[in-house]
């Protein structure tokens, strides 16, 4: 697969993306349909099912021999990341998209082998879209963003959300109270397509969570490749595209202060 191939690719999936943006903007004059998942948080609503099969249906037709993990489960059940995959959360931020009608994203990301190609994020209210090839630099719409320069703790702004101040086994809680202390300030979003977008673009210098799923930082990643940034789960250990888990992105330098503060000693 030449550059040209990629190309194609990621301005096809960029135009759809902009067209589901547009129904997803339609919606917000209906009244939607709300599930829950596995829990009382874990929400779908209608929109994010339409839109998904409409993603699915627009790859399939193209690619006919690319394999679709989705997060609705209107994709398939791959075993390993052999081949073309496209990882495709329809609405990333599903809580904002119900209670705020913003703040919310498409993220397609494209991965050959394992290897993340194409990471794509449409921050569909703003009008924003998050683009990246590997190799060929990440951008905003159509400025370039620029590698991250190395930061410190004490002057970064990272995004976390407070679920990290509920008890866990894994992880002390005098070790998160010493990393927000530590941190400038804290910030959270609320989707983790838009938080990743936002540390690719340097508004803020880390961005960690306890779970997130392939389709939510797999678009993310590719970005943040680009710009220089560092991924790894939150103990500093790869992250795993198959399964999902916990995850750390953080500038060059901050990401080894955050893992120190998390599990130091
Ligand atoms: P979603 O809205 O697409 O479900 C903050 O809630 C971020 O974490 C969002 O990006 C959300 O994605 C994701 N998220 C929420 N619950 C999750 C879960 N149980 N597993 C993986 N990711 C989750
Ligand atoms: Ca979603």
């Amino acid at each position: 697969m030449d550059e040209k191939y990629w190309e194609k690719l990621k301005s096809y999936a960029m135009a759809w993306m902009k067209e589901a943006g547009q129904q997803i903007k339609q919606s917000f004059g209906q009244v939607l349909h709300i599930e829950t998942k596995s829990d009382r948080t874990d929400l779908v609503t209608d929109i994010d099912k339409e839109i998904e099969v409409f993603l699915r249906d627009k790859v399939t037709a193209a690619f006919p021999n690319h394999k679709i993990v989705a997060e609705e489960g209107m994709g398939e059940q791959v075993e390993n990341l052999d081949g073309i995959v496209w990882f495709i959360d329809p609405i990333d931020g599903t809580s904002n998209f119900i209670h705020q009608q913003r703040n919310f994203a498409i993220s397609i990301g494209i991965y050959d082998d394992g290897v993340g190609i194409i990471g794509l994020i449409y921050d569909v209210v703003h009008d924003e879209m998050y683009h990246a090839r590997r190799g060929a630099g990440a951008y905003m719409n159509d400025t370039r963003l620029l590698p991250l320069e190395p930061a410190t703790l004490e002057n970064s702004m990272i995004a976390l959300n407070a679920s990290w101040l509920l008890p866990k086994k894994t992880i002390s809680m005098n070790a998160v109270i010493r990393l927000v202390r530590g941190a400038r300030a804290t910030r959270s979003f609320g989707s983790a397509a838009i938080e990743l977008a936002s540390a690719a673009a340097g508004r803020i210098d880390a961005y960690m969570s306890m779970r997130l799923a392939p389709w939510d930082f797999a678009a993310g990643a590719v970005l943040i490749e680009e710009v220089g940034g560092v991924i790894s789960d939150i103990k500093g250990n790869q992250v795993d595209f198959l399964k999902g888990g916990t995850f750390l992105v953080a500038k060059p330098g901050l990401h080894e202060e955050i893992v120190t503060a998390l599990f130091g000693d």
